[in-house]
């Protein structure tokens, strides 16, 4: 009886685990453009970058249908919170009806912090996302001077609620929020199953 409960659980959390959704999510960083490699290059040219060094990439094609989109882009010491002044740093994406850079909304984020600002995107960046987003960003938009900088590590496009990489260069899976088991965890999941198991049957048989 102990026994059946046991695997009756442990097969229900597996159930669990493998039923969580891998949404779609489309990772642009380094090598690509002047995403930064890793966090000792955060400083340094061309990572760090100043109001006339705008730039932008391309996302991958995505096919296949789905129903949400969000841009996430992970940046480095977006002083937008500065009481004088603040960093603006825009972001546009190619919308291809209109022929036209789509301003999406500025960065967020703090004084010397990585972190992602999220933009929803609309239907109409549906076609354009299954033929590659194409994003623009305009650096420290209000000044015509070395004002502000920013550093970028990363563009994620998830679909349909696809969970995002860590936000510092190189951080990975499993990230901010949606837990996803790596092939580890299923080996750790089964090992203590089996550890359980033995265990069970261990004082089952004692008490016999
Ligand atoms: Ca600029
Ligand atoms: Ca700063
Ligand atoms: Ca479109
Ligand atoms: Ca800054």
């Amino acid at each position: 009886m102990k026994t059946a409960k046991l695997i009756a659980v442990v097969l229900g959390v597996m159930f669990i685990f493998s039923t969580s959704a891998y949404a779609v999510v489309d990772v642009i960083q380094s090598p690509t453009g002047y995403f930064c490699p890793d966090e000792a290059q955060t400083y340094n040219a061309p990572y760090y970058r100043w109001y006339n060094e705008d730039w932008g990439w391309t996302h991958n094609a995505i096919g296949g249908t789905f129903t949400t989109a969000t841009l996430n882009i992970s940046a480095w010491d977006v002083d937008a919170d500065a009481y004088s002044e603040p960093e603006v740093d825009n972001i546009y994406a190619w919308e291809n009806s209109s022929a036209t850079w789509t301003l999406l909304g500025s960065l967020v984020g703090n004084d010397n912090a990585w972190g992602y600002t999220t933009f929803v995107l609309g239907s109409e960046f549906f076609d354009d996302i299954a033929s590659g987003l194409q994003i623009w960003m305009d650096i420290d938009a209000t000044h015509t001077q070395d004002w502000w900088a920013v550093a970028l590590a990363k563009s994620v496009l998830s679909l349909d609620g696809g969970a995002l990489p860590g936000a510092n260069p190189g951080a990975g899976l499993p990230t901010n929020g949606t837990p996803i088991p790596e092939p580890g965890t299923f080996m750790l999941l089964g090992s203590g199953l089996v550890g359980l198991l033995g265990y069970g049957k261990a004082r089952l048989g004692k008490k016999a």
